[in-house]
């Protein structure tokens, strides 16, 4: 039996920054795993069983099976402005708190996102690998040549918080033109904010040189770019995804590059990540990085301590800063 006074239970599963585990540390008793190596399944239930909070990342699921074998859990403060690792009607249904960590992270996201495309338009990776192998001979006219991406057509699903971020850059920064696909069209003052319109999804692939995924996946949106839309797509055209991995079926786009129909793509994302599918990574014209698009020190920081500020505010005043089910505070 827990004793009357004892301190609230935290369970952090993966590695985070030590001065935010110290944090909780004066307000929690705190168990938390700072080994480069994810827990199993069933290690991750043992201990999430134990625990009245977790402070989690957008790898670890939490659905109706694991809240069943938690029967003292009331908190998951999710590390990640994404929040598709969590069943939240389960959660709500279990009377558990489901948090996540939105606008710290938009602007280095965005950031990243405009990398990727650069990266990938103008071959960057490629090129590097090029000079490494000391393949370089002499100059040459269409050395590694790519596209431009000033003044060329950015198209852009999902425009939320990080999508219009990005929109921001292209319009103002590059001249590009900017269309977008969203569930709902943006008020007229935000678009033109923006410098975006609104299109449907198979005229923004028609029309695009790059077109990038910067919107949350459900399940509804599983493979959402598949071999059909991929066909769409401009020939040369370059496709870039900071969302989820699931969005892409991988297959269908490795075919469309291999079939030269792609100029290329750049994923921060991947389907089963951190496996990746081993076509993925023969191919040349990519950019692949680890999930990293809101990895600053700072936005990282600043990701940590809201999911710490609101396992606080929780367990101290049964409030939070950023609830996505806030029905829970009120019963
Ligand atoms: C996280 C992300 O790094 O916030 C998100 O949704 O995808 C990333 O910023 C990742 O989910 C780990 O929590």
């Amino acid at each position: 039996m827990t004793p009357v006074n004892a301190k609230p239970k935290i369970y952090i599963p993966r590695p985070n920054f030590p001065e935010v585990i110290g944090r909780l540390e004066s307000h929690f008793e705190v168990v938390h795993n700072q080994a480069d190596q994810a827990l199993t399944a069933e290690q991750f239930r043992l201990l999430a069983s134990q625990a009245d909070g977790l402070l989690t990342t957008g790898s670890d699921v939490i659905n109706e099976s694991l809240l069943k074998a938690c029967p003292q859990l009331k908190i998951c403060a999710n590390m990640a402005v994404g929040y598709n690792n969590f069943d939240l009607l389960s959660m709500t249904r279990a009377g558990v708190l489901a948090t996540n960590t939105p606008d710290v992270l938009t602007q280095t996201t965005a950031d990243f996102g405009f990398a990727l495309l650069m990266a990938c338009a103008r071959r960057l990776v490629e090129s590097e690998h090029f000079l490494r192998d000391q393949q370089w001979k002499q100059w040459r006219y269409d050395l590694m040549a790519g596209q431009d991406v000033h003044g060329s057509t950015l198209g852009i699903i999902g425009m939320g918080r990080i999508g219009q971020a990005v929109a921001k850059r292209a319009s103002m920064g590059f001249d590009m033109k900017v269309i977008y696909h969203n569930r709902s069209v943006l008020p007229a003052d935000v678009e033109k904010a923006c410098g975006a319109s609104w299109v449907e999804l198979d005229a923004l692939l028609a029309q695009s040189d790059h077109v990038m995924l910067v919107l949350p996946y459900s399940p509804e949106c599983h493979h959402m770019i598949g071999a059909r839309q991929l066909s769409l797509m401009k020939p040369g055209a370059h496709l870039i995804n900071i969302a989820r991995g699931g969005l892409i079926d991988e297959e269908a786009l490795v075919d469309a590059l291999e079939r030269g129909h792609l100029g290329g793509f750049a994923l921060d994302v991947f389907e089963g990540e951190p496996q990746i599918n081993p076509r993925l990574l023969t191919q040349k014209r990519v950019v692949l990085t680890p999930h990293i698009a809101s990895s600053t020190i700072q936005t990282r920081l600043k990701m940590s301590n809201l999911a710490a500020d609101n396992l606080i505010e929780f367990f101290s005043r049964r409030q939070a800063l950023t609830p996505l089910n806030p029905e829970v505070l009120e019963k």
